[in-house]
């Protein structure tokens, strides 16, 4: 039989001797995070995560990150994990709006706060501590807006929407619509969703120019970039110009979409900052010292199009 303290050795080696969390450059210890992220579906999601990981790296926090596929049931198993490891604060981005209830009492109950990150869930607000993120309906609004002014407030428009009963595709529709009811010459006449990705947004467009109704649209809502730029491929597979023959707006302000307004292919991004790392952060850092912090922290987006798109092209991180 080996003692304890051989046994002990033997396991520092192999896996740490308790007590082995990592110490922050103070060498105080780490703070512990558990962010559960939503997937990867797009370059905004990527950019999200980028900055999160980087973020925590940089202030020594132990960041417990985890990737649920796009899937509500993995994110509530990584909150439970959270939970079960007992860290100091946990942050997710809900996938969807509805059914975090029982798992924000559980934290609740286990007393780590929570904070959200990006998209709201569906709960009364005592269920986390702070919400940091864009506001999705004025986002769909300057969409609209923007495509009413350079349309001459006509369009025949197709709409590619985000991930089903997700907060972003909830608000940009829902700002787009009550935009839309001040031009009765505008109409959304075909919906659909593309669930945030390239691939998707490209395979409804191809289907869509291919029905009547597709024969008739002029102008293109897609709920983000991803999509818009997927369409794209589609619409110039279908021997049209886009950005010509059809109008086209998104939203996010990625990179790719910049390069795509300097092309003349896509008409206008409405931006939709990802870099939210060092604003989570800052909120971890508060609720650890005891500070109060607001309930709702907004993030400040601009707007590109051929104006502007090609100045800020140079300073576009992602
Ligand atoms: O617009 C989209 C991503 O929640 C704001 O999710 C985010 C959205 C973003 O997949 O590209």
């Amino acid at each position: 039989m080996k003692s304890p303290l051989v046994f002990c050795l033997i396991s520092a080696i192999v896996i740490g001797c308790g007590g082995g969390s990592p110490k922050s450059p103070g060498g105080k210890k780490a703070i512990v995070v558990g962010f559960s992220q939503i997937g990867a579906e797009s370059a905004w999601r990527t950019a999200n995560t980028q900055s999160i990981q980087s973020e925590a790296q940089k202030r020594g926090i132990d960041l417990k990150f985890s990737d649920a596929q796009q899937k509500q049931e993995n994110q509530i198993k990584a909150i439970r994990s959270f939970i079960a490891q007992g860290v100091d604060v946990i942050a997710f981005s809900p996938v969807v709006e509805a059914g975090w209830d029982v798992v924000l009492k559980e934290a609740k109950d286990a007393g780590i706060p929570v904070i959200v990150s990006d998209r709201r869930p569906n709960v009364p607000d005592d269920m986390y501590v702070c919400f940091i993120g864009s506001d999705f309906v004025e986002e769909g609004r300057r969409a609209a807006k923007w495509l009413a002014e350079h349309t001459g407030g006509k369009a025949v428009i197709a709409e590619l929407t985000g991930t089903p009963n997700s907060a972003p595709a909830n608000d940009r529709k829902k700002g787009f619509e009550e935009v839309l009811t001040q031009y009765p010459g505008m109409s959304i006449v075909y919906s659909q969703t593309g669930d945030f990705t390239r691939a998707k947004g490209k395979e409804v467009m191809e289907a869509l120019l291919k029905s009547p109704v597709g024969k008739r649209i002029n102008a293109l809502f897609a709920h983000n970039d991803d999509m818009a730029l997927g369409a794209i491929q589609a619409i110039e597979a279908a021997g049209l110009k886009p950005g010509k023959d059809i109008i086209i707006v998104s939203i996010d302000g990625i990179k790719d979409a910049l390069v795509a307004i300097t092309e003349g292919k896509l008409n206008c991004s409405v931006e939709c900052n990802p870099l939210l790392g060092p604003k989570v952060f800052d909120a971890v850092q508060a609720v650890m010292d005891k500070k109060p912090l607001p309930k709702r922290i907004v993030v400040e987006d601009s707007m590109f199009d051929a104006a502007n798109a090609a100045k800020e092209l140079p300073n576009r991180k992602y």
